[in-house]
Formats: structure tokens, sequence, C-alpha cells
């Protein structure tokens, strides 16, 4: 079978878009996005993502594969992207979406200035929603010390229905990515693996960002990593409740007021190209 896609990047974190809106299932299956996501063997991208239809009281489903074919909860960058998808399909400008994703409902917004705003929920922060074994399942992980690659690192993990764990460093240039990334995301202490980023603060409403994905590696933007940083950064007194995180790709905008509020986020969501391909090689 035929199957159109559109490609579509946030900050350089690009997604195959499949419009599924005829079916409850995902049309791919998730070795087929492996290759598929390969940027030698296939399309290229860091995820692909469907647009289902909805789930209870919302306009669409979403839902994600990672690169190796693992299913994430949530994904920052691609519902800025689906959104955007949604509104070239349906025509719709300045539109706000309800959009069902395993970690709960969550509202893009497409604004005036051709950007998109998420209503990303509450963090969650208690270490069984990470989940994580650092702490006592009620408690919170904020300044933790965690052992990875013979060191010592201090850790804030926040849960944006994906899990991420969040490190402070004084000179992000210097982080061995690929060497690190890997052994972070696959610690005992993740039991569901983790995304993790490194912080570097350089004003207190000014956030540089580099980051691992659970599942796809070194990418250029993480939306939901983002949000997580900012998060964290509050939690610890070193960022303001807004902020802008720089990231490989470019700048996101945060905001988080505090608890029980939800993470904003604002960031670009862009249409690359179209094409088809057949459901299975
Ligand atoms: O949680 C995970 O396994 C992530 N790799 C999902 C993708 C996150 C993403 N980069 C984002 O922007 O939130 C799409």
């Amino acid at each position: 079978m035929s199957i159109e896609f559109t490609k579509y990047q946030g900050l350089g974190n690009d997604f195959v878009l499949i419009d599924n809106r005829a079916q409850a299932e995902p049309v791919l299956t998730p070795e087929r996005s492996i290759q598929l996501c390969d940027r030698h063997f296939g399309i290229g991208a860091d995820g692909i993502i469907f647009l289902l239809p909805s789930t209870g009281d919302t306009d669409y489903t979403m839902r994600i594969y990672n690169s190796d074919g693992s299913e994430p909860e949530m994904c920052g960058n691609g519902i800025r992207c689906l959104a955007r998808f949604i509104a070239d399909l349906e025509g719709q400008a300045n539109a706000t979406y309800r959009i069902h994703t395993l970690a709960g409902v969550m509202k893009p917004q497409l604004t005036a200035n051709g950007l998109v705003t998420v209503d990303m929920g509450q963090p969650r922060l208690l270490a069984k929603q990470i989940p994580t074994t650092l702490a006592q399942p009620e408690f919170k992980v904020i300044n933790q010390p965690l052992e990875v690659a013979g060191e010592i690192w201090s850790v804030t993990c926040v849960s944006m229905g994906n899990p991420h764990c969040i490190t402070f460093v004084e000179d992000l240039a210097a982080i061995p990515l690929s060497s690190l990334g890997p052994q972070f995301e696959h610690h005992p202490a993740f039991p569901q693996r983790i995304n993790t980023e490194f912080i570097q603060v350089v004003r207190p409403d000014y956030l540089k960002m580099r980051v691992w994905e659970r599942g796809a590696g070194a990418t250029l933007a993480c939306g939901t990593g983002a949000c997580a940083a900012l998060v964290a950064a509050v939690l610890s007194d070193r960022a303001q409740p807004r902020a802008t995180v720089e990231l490989p790709g470019g700048p996101l905008e945060i905001e988080w007021a505090g608890y029980d509020q939800p993470v904003l986020m604002t960031g670009p969501a862009e249409r690359v190209f179209r094409g088809k391909i057949d459901s299975a090689r």
C-alpha cells in the first residue's frame, strides 16, 4: 500500500507526519518506522508521528515512534509539528487543538506570529512518576547525586509525560555527549530509560541546553526536554519562571509559574517536503 507523508521540523528536530485519521491504529509498524527514520536508507527523521482520530473529549490523538522504534508518551517539538500538520490539512490559521497523547491532553495553539504555543500540562516530579529509583516513590529528585562514567553528577528529574534527567554544568561545550548520553539513558536508576539534558545557565532568563534523547540519541532539539530543564532550573532557584532555552537547533520560550501550573512552550514548526512511501518493504 502506498502512503503519503509530510516531513516537518521544529528547530531541526525532524519528523515524518502521517495522516492516520481514517484508522485507530498506526498504519506503519515500529520496524518500518526504524527503516524510514534512517538518514541513509530511509527518509531520515528523529521519529514518525501519527495523526489519529480523537480519543474521548479531544480533537485528535497523537502517537509517535522514536527512530529506534520505541514509543514515547509525548514529544514537544513533535506536537508543534502535529498542530501545523492539522492546520495544513484543515486549512485553518490561529487554531487551538486538544490532542490526546499517552501523557494526557496537550493543547497546541497556532499563534499569529507563525509560532506554536503548547500547553504541556503540569510537570510530574515524584520519583514514581519519572520513574526513578533515586528517591523513595513519593519524593522528588532535586539536586541528587548520581554516578555516571565514574563521576558524580547532581541531577534533577522531571516528567513531562516522558522522563527527563537534568544536570547543570559550567561548560556545556566540554560535555562528551555521545559517550555520556547512553550511560545516562541506560542507567539502572531509570527503569524506563531516560532523556538527559545538560544545561548551562547563562542568565536566569537564558539557558543553553544539549540533549541525549531516549531512543533517538543526540538531537538538535527536544521540546519536552527544554520544558523539563526550565522546571528543574526554577526548582533549584537558577532561573526565572520565563526563560529562553537555546538548543543546538535554535531557541524555545518556556514558561512555568510554579506548582499546579502548566508548562507553556513556544517555538517554530515548519513543513519541509511531501512524498509517498510503501507501507511495507
Ligand atoms: O521520551 C522520548 O523517548 C523522546 N525521545 C521522545 C521525543 C521527544 C522530543 N524530542 C521532544 O521534542 O519532546 C520529540
